[in-house]
């Protein structure tokens, strides 16, 4: 670290005390782009970090609702516009009843550099609520959308903040949160992302966190000539990105097993098949049931409650559930079981210790911004498609995601060996290529842009 990284880690951590997930997200990233400030005076001399730390909007509000029973029920409603020097803020909302300001501020910062590297006009913001739409009424999360979409409304627009799906929130969500917003403000835009497909929403939306993230590991097996064929692979999460990454596992001869939900993991050495997945998406999608039916369901498939998969041996890891399910702990054991890959689809979801043993160990690590960039990157591609007023075939949409992924892992792959003094013949920093390629870009245009 540099005086001037230390000096700004310092301000950030006194100025945002009580934070510790964007306190997390924001050493990542300054402690892994040193030697691009160094090289360049222009960032210092522009205060970059300093303001690329700070949010250029948090708006709080309050959400009111009826539940089902008529009681009066109060949420909390955020959006953290973080950075809009690219491109409108984009991102997702999260409903789960662990959102606080950190959280979306992490989440947000995050999403800044991500969008960054999809090579798409997107600046980063992320927003959401404390609301836990589990065990409510079809009508009951209508209700709170609704709410939520009264405020939120004031503040959004198809050319300056463009939310999407995250934790809690899938087509559902989505559809009711348009709903409101085309009533309120008359008029049909592409406000949203991530909608369905007979009113504006893209082909491949759904499956392309998950695919992409699959992608982005083929190209870091590929720098060492190797391919996912027979490759054991341990997933966590079994929401949307961990759904379509085991779909697309399959479709290249992985064999997965494991997948898990807030209240433990399934093991099945038999791997989940494609009809075995089926069932999963019937689960949680339809039912919305707990994975431990999986075991109950599943002969020879064994459940583990209140436990992490991460113990399982396997080729490759991918976590898709939450941030910092991945301890220092954790990733040793992964590594010690012979774990060659780590590729994240869900955000941060390895601590500090996590990385710094990965990187030791020199496996193959494909960081969150960089791996799980494919879900906001075909949001990018729905935009682009609401603008022209056409739909592009699932093949389009696929191809164009599938090259994205491509240029994104040989930007981080470029951004490393330009800068990162660590890599060698056979290791790739891709932590710190990623974090340099999208700060880079973003910095650039806020220096262009002027002291705004
Ligand atoms: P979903 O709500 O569809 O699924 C989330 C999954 O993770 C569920 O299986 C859920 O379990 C589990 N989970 C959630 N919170 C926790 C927790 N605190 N502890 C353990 N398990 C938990 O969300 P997504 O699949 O969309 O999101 C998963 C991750 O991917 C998140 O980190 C998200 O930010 C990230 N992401 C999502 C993108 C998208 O396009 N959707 C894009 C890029 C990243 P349960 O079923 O019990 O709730
Ligand atoms: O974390 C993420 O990139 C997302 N939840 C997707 C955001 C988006 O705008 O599609």
């Amino acid at each position: 670290m540099s005086d001037y990284t230390s000096r700004v880690l310092e301000q950030v951590r006194a100025k945002n005390a009580g934070e510790p997930e964007f306190l997390q997200a924001v050493q990542e990233v300054i402690s892994t782009i040193a030697p691009v400030l160094s090289a360049n005076k222009k960032y210092e001399d522009n205060c970059i970090l300093e303001r690329i730390t700070e949010p250029e909007r948090t708006i709080i509000f309050r959400v009111p609702w009826q539940d089902d029973k008529g009681n009066i029920r109060i949420n909390r409603g955020f959006r953290v516009e973080f950075n809009s020097a690219i491109g409108p803020y984009k991102g997702g909302l999260r409903f789960h009843p662990s959102v606080n300001l950190g959280i979306l501020k992490f989440l947000g910062f995050e999403q800044v550099f991500k969008n960054s590297l999809t090579t798409l006009a997107m600046g980063g913001g992320k927003g959401g609520s404390d609301f836990d739409p589990k065990g409510k009424s079809d009508m009951e999360v209508m209700r709170f959308c609704q709410s939520f979409m009264t405020e939120l409304q004031r503040h959004i627009g198809p050319d300056t903040d463009v939310p999407a799906g995250d934790i809690g929130v899938g087509g559902r969500e989505i559809g009711y949160l348009f709903g409101q917003y085309k009533r309120l403000r008359n008029e049909f835009t592409g406000v949203l992302t991530g909608k369905a497909l007979n009113w504006g929403g893209s082909l491949i939306r759904p499956e392309a966190t998950g695919y992409g993230c699959v992608y982005f590991a083929q190209e870091m097996l590929a720098t060492k000539n190797d391919d996912l064929q027979g490759k054991v692979c341990v997933v966590s999460g079994s929401g949307n990105v961990a759904q379509y990454l085991v779909e697309k596992l399959n479709q290249l001869g992985a064999k997965v097993v494991t997948m898990s939900d807030s209240n433990g993991y399934i093991f099945d050495p038999e791997g989940i098949n494609a009809e075995k997945l089926a069932w999963v998406m019937e689960l949680k999608n339809v039912r919305r049931g707990r994975i431990r039916e999986y075991a109950e369901h599943f002969k020879g498939a064994q459940y583990f409650e209140g436990q992490r998969p991460w113990s399982v041996p396997c080729d490759c890891a991918f976590p898709c559930a939450t941030q910092n399910e991945i301890n220092g702990q954790e990733a040793a054991t992964l590594i010690k079981n012979g774990c060659k890959l780590v590729a994240e689809g869900a955000n941060m979801p390895t601590d500090l210790d996590g990385i710094n043993n990965y990187l030791a160990a020199k496996i193959l690590y494909g960081p969150a911004k960089a791996a799980n960039a494919g879900g906001v990157a075909t949001s990018g591609l729905e935009m682009a498609q609401n603008s022209q007023r056409l739909n592009w075939t699932s093949e389009e949409v696929d191809a164009k995601l599938h090259s994205i992924m491509v240029n994104i892992h040989r930007n981080a792959y470029d951004h490393a060996r330009e800068f990162s003094g660590d890599c060698t013949a056979d290791f790739t920093n891709y932590v710190a290529g990623a974090n340099i390629a999208g700060f880079v870009k973003v910095a650039d245009a806020m220096i262009d842009q002027g002291l705004v």
